[in-house]
């Protein structure tokens, strides 16, 4: 995938709307603070989401317009990457929880809907998650869950381990397996801050976006 151009769009709140050209979408998964805003930023290159060091700094859906050549030889797309509100909030309590999944649940109903007419081009429509682990912290219950859910409902997925700049390469090498044994799948390792498995995951969501076509 090829980022020709990416903006901010808007923010979705619940009961909000799909921009009608939104196109092929790509939402980011993951539990409050695993840095879902970071990998959204250094995949289009740009300070464009608000990153921060506390859990829960994203509160809506944010949406991002990228402008992509998603393989080699395709020709340019409209695309959206939507950034989510993390899950499992450390603080906040049961009513921030709530207001999580009623953002989050509306968020898939919509993305996924299927009106009763042929939508016209450029409608969206989920190409496919990614969900982002932290790399420090293979099995937790709260990303086995939501990987069992996201295969569930059958959305189209990557994984992404986050943060492995603040492991050793012995240890990267530990997790990474202890990840793929956790999820019985392929998971793609990243530093959102060293721009390190940055490529790999631009190739993959190149594919989700392809394959949805
Ligand atoms: N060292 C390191 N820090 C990272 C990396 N990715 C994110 N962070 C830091 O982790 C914190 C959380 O990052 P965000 O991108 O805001 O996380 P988020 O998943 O969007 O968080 P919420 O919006 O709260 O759900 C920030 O302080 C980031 O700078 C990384 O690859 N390496
Ligand atoms: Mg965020």
């Amino acid at each position: 995938m090829k980022i020709l151009e990416a903006d901010f769009v808007s923010s979705m709140p619940a009961g909000g709307h799909l921009p009608p050209d939104a196109g092929p979408v790509v939402a980011m998964v993951g539990r409050s603070n695993v840095g879902k805003s970071s990998l959204i930023n250094a995949l289009i290159r740009r300070g464009l989401a608000r990153a921060g060091a506390k859990p829960g700094t994203t509160r809506l859906v944010n949406l991002y317009a990228v402008r992509t050549v998603p393989a080699p030889g395709r020709r340019v797309m409209r695309t959206t990457l939507a950034d989510l509100p993390g899950y499992g909030f450390a603080q906040g309590g049961s009513k921030a929880r709530s207001e999580f999944e009623v953002i989050v649940r509306d968020f898939f109903e919509r993305a996924t809907a299927r009106p009763a007419t042929p939508p016209p081009p450029g409608a969206p429509r989920l190409a496919g998650v990614i969900l982002l682990v932290d790399g420090r912290h293979a099995g937790l219950d709260s990303d086995l869950a939501a990987h069992a859910w996201l295969a569930e409902q059958g959305y189209g997925s990557i994984v992404v381990t986050t943060k492995n700049d603040r492991l050793s390469r012995s240890a990267q090498a530990r997790t990474h397996r202890a990840h793929e044994a956790a999820l019985g799948r392929a998971v793609l390792p990243v530093s959102s801050k060293t721009g390190a498995g940055i490529p790999a995951v631009r190739t993959a969501v190149g594919s989700l976006l392809t394959a949805a076509r």
